[in-house]
């Protein structure tokens, strides 16, 4: 039989350890402030199990204490313990109480899961296409965005594709995370419950500019939402129109194809080309590539016309390796991933021959 001292300083223990680890679970915000249906769900989970952990805590510590306490023994006695026989009721209680409280954190975390995966009967589809190191979004209609735009409680349907190595989708205030595997696609659901601005994370290391792959995200409400995707498709239109345009008048007028400079700057950056290199008109400084301020010098040593040399770097940056820097870190995938406008505007903005 427990004494009954024991038993009085055991509960004391146990209220003194839950108080302390109640205030570390309250005081620190471990995580952010929802954003999202899935996210209440998630948050709901953490403490669902939260709870439990400090109530077992809380007995472990005065268990252990009080045992350390109270059978401690003297510095001179070397006497085995007493023969100790097993306890049934005690026992079956510490197999029967654990396993109730984790298969009750099992089901709870399969009904969230399965919640969280459903997108109801009207979700907005969204395609996602991520590569080293960008996101680029399609809403119905074929309207591609590099900014993430939804409405505010309605699901939004995510399709997720990778050009090359496997990334991981993530705005931590919607809780949601999905990786997106190449040659697969892969699936996952939001529905905000807050207007406002947040960012969305790569979080899977997938090369050299890992850390610079983010895109912006914002919540609208419906229908600002609506006008924002009323707005992008008749932009989406005329842009589309326009470049039909140029190509026309440079087939005809058989010229150098002169990529639009412009366009070469946003490229540069919806391509993450400034996470590895510096370049002053595009105001990038990251040093895991050359400084592509010398372009002109690389190309003379590489001995190759200025535009043609900067447009083998980008396709096939094997190539030509410039002196002190590897094989291996530029992705080998703009070629494909990059429209021929694009690469063109690339040249034309690299090469400084069209003001900035
Ligand atoms: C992961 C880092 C990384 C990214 C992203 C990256 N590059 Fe590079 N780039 C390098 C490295 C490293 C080299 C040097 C090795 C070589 O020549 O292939 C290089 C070389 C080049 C060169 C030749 C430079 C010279 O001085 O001869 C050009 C031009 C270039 N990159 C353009 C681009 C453009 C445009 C983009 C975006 C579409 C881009 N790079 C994206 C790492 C990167
Ligand atoms: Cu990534």
């Amino acid at each position: 039989m427990i004494h009954r001292g024991a038993l009085i300083r055991m509960v004391a223990i146990a209220v003194v350890a839950a108080v302390i680890a109640s205030l570390v679970a309250v005081l620190i915000r471990w995580l952010p402030e929802s954003a999202s249906e899935e996210m209440d769900r998630i948050t709901f989970v953490f403490w669902f199990a939260t709870i439990i952990s400090i109530g077992i805590f809380a007995l472990v510590a005065a268990v252990i204490i009080e045992a350390v306490w109270a059978f401690r023994v003297q510095p001179d006695d070397d006497t085995d313990g007493p023969p100790i026989h097993g306890n049934t009721k005690l026992e079956i209680a510490w197999t029967i109480v654990p396993a109730i409280l984790v298969i009750s954190i099992g089901v709870v975390s399969a009904v969230v899961l399965s919640k969280n995966a459903n997108a109801g009967s009207d979700p907005l589809e969204v395609k996602v296409f991520a590569q080293q190191f960008a996101w680029k979004f399609e809403y119905p209609g074929k309207v591609q965005t590099e900014e993430l735009v939804m409405p505010l409680h309605r699901s939004v349907k995510f399709e997720m594709q990778s050009a090359d190595v496997i990334h991981s989708l993530w705005i931590p205030q919607m809780g949601q995370k999905q990786d997106v595997v190449p040659g697969i696609t892969t699936k996952i659901v939001i529905t905000p419950t807050r207007t406002g601005n947040f960012t969305l994370i790569c979080t899977e290391l997938c090369g050299l500019g890992h850390a610079t792959m983010r895109a912006p995200v914002r919540v609208l409400d419906q229908a600002a939402f609506k006008r924002w995707l009323d707005d992008q498709r008749a932009a989406g239109a005329g842009a589309a129109a326009g470049a039909g345009a140029a190509a026309g008048g440079q087939s005809g007028g058989g010229a150098a194809a002169a990529g639009d400079a412009a366009l070469g700057k946003t490229t540069f950056a919806s391509a993450g080309c400034g996470g590895c290199h510096t370049f002053k008109p595009a105001g990038t400084d990251a040093q895991v590539g050359p400084d592509l301020d010398n372009l002109v010098a690389d190309a003379k040593k590489a001995g190759e016309p200025e535009d043609q040399y900067i447009e083998q770097s980008i396709v096939d940056p094997e190539a030509v390796i410039v002196s002190g820097y590897q094989p291996g870190v530029m992705p080998t995938t703009f070629g494909k991933t990059l429209s021929p406008a694009e690469l063109s505007g690339l040249v034309a903005f690299l090469s400084g021959k069209e003001a900035n």
